[in-house]
């Protein structure tokens, strides 16, 4: 590429305000120049620390910091790349800022130095989203499951089905191209082995429960029941603070109040919920439905009991009781009737908002769903819709594949399914498909 048509970027790489060091990236075949420029010396020895005083082009000096030197194509972005190890603050970054406009460097857009390295070669799509997913991350899940990611586990997942596809499509092709005695034995049935085995695959992979989005996203936990029974006291009480209103008129709450919690690594979004009942009332009704939206949509729910309604259960909310809910009964504190042992099938949790009595069960009982839910077996798990609609593409090709009355139509939705796999990745070449076929047949020899 030549010097002009590649810009050179710079950015405030460790994020605004004030800060004890604050690191600038620099990159692109300015780089060098602009170090060289700003030190008034040569440029250092690559990949080390140096000390060096910094000066604007009027030589009044910008700052004292360390610098780094990372000559292409071993550095980030596969450019040179320069880092700029200043004092963090308002002044020196504008200075800063200032002085590399004036060398011609521009800023960079959002994403652009990951995006460089993806176009160099560095990585692949699914490591380059790993990186914003790791920068993002709130909890140590999340955190875990971004480094996965970036070391690579789905690249490698899916650059291996993406092979066996392309060798697939490449005796299809070659069966449908060249006479049948020049070809190894049992060709057809052989790919056809492979395609079912790899839709079978797929299938697996996709049947993953969604813990992996699940994980980025945080796991939806409702708070349901009927009126009055506590349920905004117990999201209180769970998030430390006053989030919600309490009162101890029944139809208190009529929005879902939403707090985010870090349970034992795994990030919880926890909704409290409008009390659950037939109503005249138009606001409350809308609550009402926004509870039954969320009860839907939720990936755990924690449906509510009242310990002073007892015997009664509330016909409502056991409705809302299905095999994964967890069944509580709160204001244990005032309780008349015997606690029950199990509401429906499910074991009941009894405590109470107000003195905190239980709370510990029900946040174990919490996060040991979330466990279950956001781990799973420990097989890579599908992270992003992006990767799912590929994959359900990918397989569905295969499908047709598999019931394709000739090997051209076959070849046609293997051809389909690899570029589906390919897009995830980013890797979407003809010229590895002819190396496949040169190397396998001898074409022309
Ligand atoms: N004794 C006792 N009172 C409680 C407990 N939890 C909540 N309350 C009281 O019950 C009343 C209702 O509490 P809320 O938390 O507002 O109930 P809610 O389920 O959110 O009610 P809605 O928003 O109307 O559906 C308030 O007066 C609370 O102080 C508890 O564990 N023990
Ligand atoms: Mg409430």
């Amino acid at each position: 590429m030549s010097l002009l048509s590649t810009k050179t970027i710079f950015a405030l790489a460790s994020g605004g305000g004030r800060a004890g060091v604050a690191v600038y990236r620099l990159s692109g075949p300015l780089a060098g120049r602009a170090l060289a420029a700003l030190t008034g010396r040569a440029l250092p020895e690559a990949r080390r620390a140096s000390r060096r005083r910094l000066r604007d082009a009027d030589g009044a000096v910008l700052d004292d910091g360390l610098v780094l030197w990372f000559p292409g194509p071993d550095s980030f972005t596969g450019e040179d790349v320069a880092e700029l190890h200043l004092h963090g603050g308002r002044a020196v970054a504008q200075a800063i800022t200032e002085a590399l406009l004036t060398l011609g460097l521009v800023p960079a857009e959002p994403g652009e130095f990951s995006r460089r390295a993806f176009t160099a070669g560095k990585f692949d799509l699914t490591q380059a989203e790993a990186i914003a997913d790791l920068v993002d991350a709130e909890t140590t899940a999340q955190r875990r499951q971004a480094l996965r990611q970036l070391s690579g586990t789905l690249t490698r997942l899916y650059d291996d089905w993406r092979e066996r596809l392309l060798r697939c499509q490449a005796h299809l092709e070659a069966e449908i191209d060249f006479s049948e005695e020049d070809l190894p034995d049992g060709l057809g049935t052989a790919a056809r082995a492979t395609l079912a085995r790899l839709a079978e695959d797929i299938g697996g992979h996709l049947a993953d429960g969604g813990r992996g989005e699940r994980l980025r996203d945080g796991l939806s936990v409702a708070i349901l029941g009927a009126p009055n029974v506590g349920k905004s006291s117990l999201l209180n009480r769970i998030a430390g603070r006053d989030a919600a209103i309490v009162s101890s008129l029944a139809g208190t709450t009529r929005d879902i109040i939403e707090v985010h919690l870090d349970l034992g690594g795994y990030p919880v979004i926890l909704a409290d919920t409008a009390g659950l009942r037939e109503t005249a009332e138009a606001i409350e009704e809308e609550g009402v439905r926004r509870a039954r939206a969320r009860a839907e949509s939720a990936d755990l729910r924690i449906v509510v009991f009242d310990a002073e309604a007892l015997p009664n259960l509330d016909a409502g909310s056991l409705a809302l009781l299905e095999e994964q809910a967890i069944a509580v009964v709160n204001k244990c504190d005032r309780k008349t009737a015997p606690i029950p042992q199990r509401i429906g099938a499910q074991p009941v949790l009894a405590l109470s908002a107000e003195s905190g009595a239980g709370m510990e069960a029900l946040l174990a009982e919490v996060q040991r769903r979330a466990a279950v839910l956001l781990e799973g077996s420990g097989a890579p798990a599908i992270t992003r819709a992006r990767h799912r609609v590929a994959l359900q593409e990918t397989e569905a090709a295969l499908r047709r594949a598999l019931q394709a009355g000739s090997a051209e139509l076959a070849a046609e939705d293997v051809r389909l399914a690899a570029r589906c796999l390919g897009r995830i990745t980013g890797r979407i070449d003809v010229e590895e498909m002819l190396d496949v076929i040169f190397r396998e047949f001898c074409i022309g020899k």
